[in-house]
């Protein structure tokens, strides 16, 4: 982990200000991102937060429960799923920025791949992006660059619509890392500093069982890039192999997964059940460090 990770929200790299979360990274906390779903399908909650005032609670919720940032996404990207319109994604997302903003001290980070998005979320106060598709779409990195915020780049093989059809890696773990070794590359030539980067090897993005079990045994390797990992384990069909449990039913195996991978080097957790998350982490603080 780089002590200076995730430093500096002003724009464009003019300011000096820090980033919220560079002190906690730099404190060798893992830190503990929420999700905030705000698709009509929302798959974790059954679609309870459609609602612009629903979502808002959440995100209040999810800072109370001692969020260090809360993760808000509008494009559903559940195997199979289909891609919102621009104008869906933007309608979901950029509302519930502008109020999360101005009602939680926690920094907001914008799950999307669409450039406009990235754009519109940061303009209403988002301060860091998060792209499953690690900025691979047309005017994705170059929008990311030029906002001058954080940014976390995930693996997925194909795209949602097909990731789950029989996914194939010759070494899921090598080939993972080389991916996010070139990401990153293209991310600093683009301008982007090195310590606005995270990467994710991304659960369940175009992986098997064992592809993503191999990911989690082998988190460290991921840590040899030079910059913090993030992981999203939380209540994913992995989860529901390993234990036979449905969606509802997972928080004792994410809580699991959760201990894993930052054992293994994981920084970042992305969560639902953020208070949980925290309690593991308090026990894990008191032993100190592996
Ligand atoms: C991630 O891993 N995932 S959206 C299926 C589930 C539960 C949750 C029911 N955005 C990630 O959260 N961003 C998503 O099973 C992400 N890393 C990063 N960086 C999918 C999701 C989920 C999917």
């Amino acid at each position: 982990m780089t002590g200076t990770a995730l430093a500096g929200r002003t724009p464009a790299g003019t300011g000096t200000s820090r980033h919220p979360l560079s002190g906690a990274l730099a404190a060798r906390r893992p830190l503990v991102c929420g999700i905030l779903n705000v698709t009509p399908d929302s798959f974790s909650d059954g679609g309870r937060f459609d609602g612009l005032d629903r979502a808002v609670e959440h995100g209040r919720t999810l800072a109370a429960e001692g969020a260090d940032l809360i993760d808000i996404g509008g494009e559903s990207t559940r195997p199979g799923s289909r891609p919102p319109t621009l104008a869906e994604e933007l309608d979901r997302v950029v509302p519930v920025v502008e109020a999360l903003v101005r009602q939680v001290p926690v920094p907001l980070s914008v799950d999307t791949s669409r450039p406009e998005v990235m754009r519109a979320a940061v303009a209403a106060g988002a301060s860091m992006v998060n792209d499953v598709r690690a900025l691979q779409r047309p005017g994705a990195l170059e929008a990311a660059a030029q906002l001058g915020v954080p940014v976390c780049l995930t693996h997925m093989q194909r795209s949602p619509e097909t990731m789950q059809r029989d996914p194939r890696y010759q070494d899921v773990v090598v080939e993972v890392r080389t991916f996010l070794a070139e990401r990153t590359r293209a991310c600093l030539d683009a301008g982007i500093r090195p310590e606005h980067l995270v990467v994710d090897p991304g659960f369940g993005f175009g992986k098997t069982l064992s592809h993503n079990v191999a990911l989690l045994a082998s988190l460290d390797a991921f840590t040899g890039l030079g910059v913090p990992v993030m992981v999203g384990l939380s209540r994913k069909s992995m989860l529901g192999q390993l234990t036979g449990r449905d969606v509802g039913d997972r928080l004792p195996g994410s809580l699991a997964a959760a201990l894993v991978a930052v054992q293994r080097g994981a920084s970042v957790l992305r969560v639902h059940d953020v208070a949980a998350t925290r309690d593991v982490l308090a026990v894990l603080d008191a032993v100190g460090p592996v």
